[in-house]
């Protein structure tokens, strides 16, 4: 199904990791702290693609930490969908040819039912390209856990937890759990493309 993209030239491997979640749940925060911090050599430009009413983000990134899979380097693309539940076109062609993704819940009270929306809406767009939620790569992150309405922790998993994927809190504005998030969508990736290979 999934054509992993290989750069025999540059000897590197293309990854997607798409970030999905509710609309303003903080995708877009993550993507910044992520490329803030990355040293530019490692890091290729970030690109906003936006229309006036619509954002959507992208940039792809270099780690060098992360191994080699037979001598080839890891490069990381990382993609925003736009989490307004009317953008759904959008965010369907953002799965394509996706490895990985992160779920950004909004720990915020009222976010909850958008949260959960958000699950389901995935679930589906990725069954409509082929690919199942319950074997591609998956982890959920709960952000803004710096809020004073948000919900506890386990009532958040019991009502957003897939399949016992990775769970990671998170304040992205402060860069709280941002890379422990992206480290373990990472790993599973890896783990897949090893397999594959
Ligand atoms: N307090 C707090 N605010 C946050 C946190 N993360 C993001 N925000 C804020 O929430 C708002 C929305 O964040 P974005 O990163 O733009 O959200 P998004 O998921 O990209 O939203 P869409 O692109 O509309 O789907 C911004 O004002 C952020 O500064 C957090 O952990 N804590
Ligand atoms: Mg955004």
């Amino acid at each position: 199904m999934k054509l992993t993209f290989i750069n025999y030239v540059a000897r590197e491997i293309n990854c997607k990791i798409v970030y999905y979640g509710p609309g303003l749940g903080g995708k877009t925060t993550n993507l910044q702290y992520i490329y803030q911090i990355t040293s530019p050599e490692n890091k290729g430009k970030m690109i906003s693609l936006a229309t006036e009413t619509e954002r959507t983000l992208f940039f792809d990134f270099l780690p060098l930490d992360l191994g080699k899979i037979q001598g080839f380097r890891a490069r990381f693309h990382l993609y925003t969908v736009p989490g307004q539940v009317f953008y759904d076109a959008s965010r369907k062609l953002i799965l394509k040819g996706v490895d990985g993704i992160v779920l950004v819940a909004d720990s915020q009270e009222e976010r909850l039912d958008a949260s959960i929306e958000s699950v389901a809406n995935l679930n589906q767009n990725l069954k409509e390209q082929g690919f199942d939620l319950n074997k591609i790569p998956y982890v959920l992150q709960l952000n803004k856990r710096d809020l004073p309405n948000a919900i506890p922790v386990e009532e958040l998993k019991r009502q957003l937890l897939f399949k016992g994927e990775p769970v990671f809190e998170a304040v992205s504005t402060q860069g709280t759990g941002v890379l422990e998030t992206l480290k373990a969508i990472a790993r599973q990736v890896l783990i897949e493309l090893r397999k594959s290979s």
